[in-house]
């Protein structure tokens, strides 16, 4: 059984239903928004976007890891994400940030961000320390390797196993640290050192991947492996983030990272109200209507 929420600082996203969270890239050079809110007044424009269209979570962004991706110094990174920060707070959505760097999780805390969902899974010294005592929520992802060379020949004997096995250690690790479990959401890291052949295993085995009771966030949007299904350039992967999104909804998957948050919410209410049916109570609330949390005083 899933446990009822996710609770993520102020804010406690309850898990019968799944959540769009909506990314806000602060970078030049993300792998299908690079560039295109780099820029204060775009990227508050976009956030302001995202959450009309029903994003549930906004996560901000400010370091690309796209496969190949050099990492960017860390006082870059903070003064791309910290000014867009400042001006969300008063959001009426939990606020995300993507990052690995402990400073940056601390100023954005301060910020009053609600979730840091670090692809690194708070490895780097000081991360744990960061978020330990705030109550945010954290998302743990499976990486292997850097994103500078994680591309370069990945293996694994048993990708499922290995990364089912890996989320639960770093689980319980996380949680020995101080972190509840009721804060942590798990990701099997779509395209992180792994190959198409890896994400196409894991995508079958979602199912499989998330200990019980804890969220699964899936970030498949318009990622190259769809791409190679498609023959498509990131553009123009709407329709095939959109099967993949509903692909896992129906794995389980309780959070969905999206860049297209208003098709997205469209494709999941369709979903939403089949699958609400078949489990024979009145079905899920219509989408929009039922979006916001409910905010812990
Ligand atoms: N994917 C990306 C970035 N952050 N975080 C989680 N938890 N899961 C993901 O799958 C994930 C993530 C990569 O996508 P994007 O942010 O669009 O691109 P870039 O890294 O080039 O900025």
């Amino acid at each position: 059984m899933t446990a009822p929420a996710w609770q993520c600082g102020r804010f406690a996203l309850r898990l019968e239903r799944v959540h769009v969270m909506g990314v806000l890239n602060v970078t030049p050079d993300s792998f299908s928004d690079g560039g295109r809110y780099a820029a204060l007044d775009a990227a508050l424009a976009q956030a302001q976007a995202l959450v009309e269209q029903g994003a549930d979570i906004l996560d901000v962004g400010g370091e690309s890891t796209r496969p190949g991706a050099a990492p960017v110094p860390p006082e870059v990174e903070r003064e791309r994400v910290l000014p867009l920060l400042r001006e969300l707070r008063g959001l009426p959505v939990p606020v995300s940030v993507d990052t690995s760097q402990p400073a940056l999780m601390r100023a954005a805390l301060e910020l009053g961000v609600s979730i840091v969902n670090d692809v690194r899974s708070l490895r780097a010294p000081g991360a744990l320390a960061a978020v330990r005592d705030s109550g945010c929520g954290v998302v743990l992802m499976h990486l292997r390797g850097e994103p500078a060379t994680m591309q370069q020949q990945p293996e694994y004997a048993d990708v499922v196993a290995e990364v089912r096995q890996w989320l639960a250690r770093r689980l319980e690790e996380v949680e020995a640290a101080g972190v509840a479990a009721a804060r942590v959401a798990l990701d099997p890291g779509f395209g992180f050192g792994k190959t198409h052949v890896h994400n196409l295993a894991l995508l079958a085995a979602l199912d499989r991947l998330c200990p019980p009771q804890r969220p699964l966030l899936v970030g498949l949007s318009r990622k190259s492996s769809l791409g190679r299904l498609t023959g498509r350039p990131p553009g123009e992967r709407l329709a095939a983030s959109l099967a993949a999104a509903l692909l896992a909804a129906d794995a389980g998957a309780r959070v969905v990272r999206v860049h297209d948050v208003a098709a997205t919410r469209d494709a999941l209410a369709v979903w939403e109200s089949v699958r609400g049916a078949q489990r024979g109570g009145q079905g899920p609330a219509p989408v929009g209507v039922q979006r916001t949390e409910q905010e812990r005083a």
